[in-house]
């Protein structure tokens, strides 16, 4: 990337009508969220059909609510950094602004975002198994297998595991700012996970400008107009220089 290309790139997203985001666990990299995949990635130490598939709470709830315990525990104290902040400053700045994240943590809340559009759920939410209640929680004491307080069956994290639908809903609303928007930011994703590792090709179909921003290239970066490598909370803020 040259200083023109972000010329270029500024230039684009500041004319834009309606511009998206879609984030994946690299952008909360420099808050000291652990990514997936990668060398120190929770996979490496960590199987995923093992603790992030219904079957694997299914067959040990309690295993699969430790991990989860264990991370939102590591997620209490962490908070934005460059990268979610500028995100939130281009929603200030630009007509439409919107996120599309993989991620669970809520940084984009915190950071200021508002137009939010969660792909896989958030950690802080749970859902009851029985009568598919969602509540809030921030706790990071939670029993070992928290029970509904209206119908007492089993709680679970309210995020999307391996094998499982996302919802119809929060995709359509997906579906619909990858198709409206002008230019589109693909950021911090190894892009190996669906249907979000072709949400940058929709949008590139419907003839947005595609930027990818990840410290290596991925499986799609040919497919994208530009692949700006480095840590998104270094090459973000130079967006709104
Ligand atoms: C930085 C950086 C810095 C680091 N700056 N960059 C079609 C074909 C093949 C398979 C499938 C398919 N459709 C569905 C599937 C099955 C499956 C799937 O995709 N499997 C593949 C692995 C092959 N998908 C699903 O099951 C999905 N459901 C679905 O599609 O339902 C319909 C269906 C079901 C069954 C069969 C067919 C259809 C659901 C997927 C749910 C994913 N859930 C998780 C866990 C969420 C809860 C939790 O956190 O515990 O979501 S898995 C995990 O991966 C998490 C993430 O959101 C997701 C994506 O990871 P992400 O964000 O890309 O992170 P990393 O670690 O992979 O990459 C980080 C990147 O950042 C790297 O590139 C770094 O370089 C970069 N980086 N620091 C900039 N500072
Ligand atoms: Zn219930």
């Amino acid at each position: 990337m040259t200083e023109t290309d972000i010329e270029l790139l500024k230039t684009k997203l500041f004319g834009s009508q309606h511009a998206v985001a879609l984030t994946g666990a690299g952008i909360s990299a420099e808050s000291g969220v652990p990514t997936f995949r990668g060398q120190d990635g929770l996979w490496q130490h960590y199987r995923a059909v093992d603790l992030a598939t219904p079957e694997a709470f299914g067959r040990d709830p309690r295993l699969v609510w430790e991990f989860y315990q264990w991370r939102r525990r590591l997620l209490g104290p962490v908070r934005p950094n460059p990268a979610h902040t500028t995100l939130a400053e281009l929603e200030r700045r630009l007509p439409n602004f919107t996120v599309i994240t993989q991620n669970i943590d809520g940084l984009h809340q915190m950071a200021g975002s508002r137009r939010i559009i969660e792909l896989h759920g958030n950690i802080w939410y749970l859902r009851c198994t029985g009568c598919g209640l969602i509540l809030e929680d921030r706790r990071t004491d939670l029993p070992p297998l928290p029970k509904c307080d209206a119908c007492g069956r089993l709680l679970r994290p309210h995020v999307v595991w391996f094998g499982e639908m996302l919802d119809p809903v929060v995709l359509d609303q997906a579906y619909a700012a990858l198709h409206t928007c002008e230019m589109l930011l693909v950021i911090g994703t190894s892009g190996l996970v669906q249907p979000a590792a072709s949400m940058g090709a929709v949008a590139k179909h419907r003839g947005a400008l595609v930027v990818e921003i990840n410290l290596e290239p991925t499986p799609q970066s040919d497919l994208y107009d530009f692949s700006w490598q480095g840590k998104a909370g270094e090459l973000l803020p130079q967006l709104l220089q």
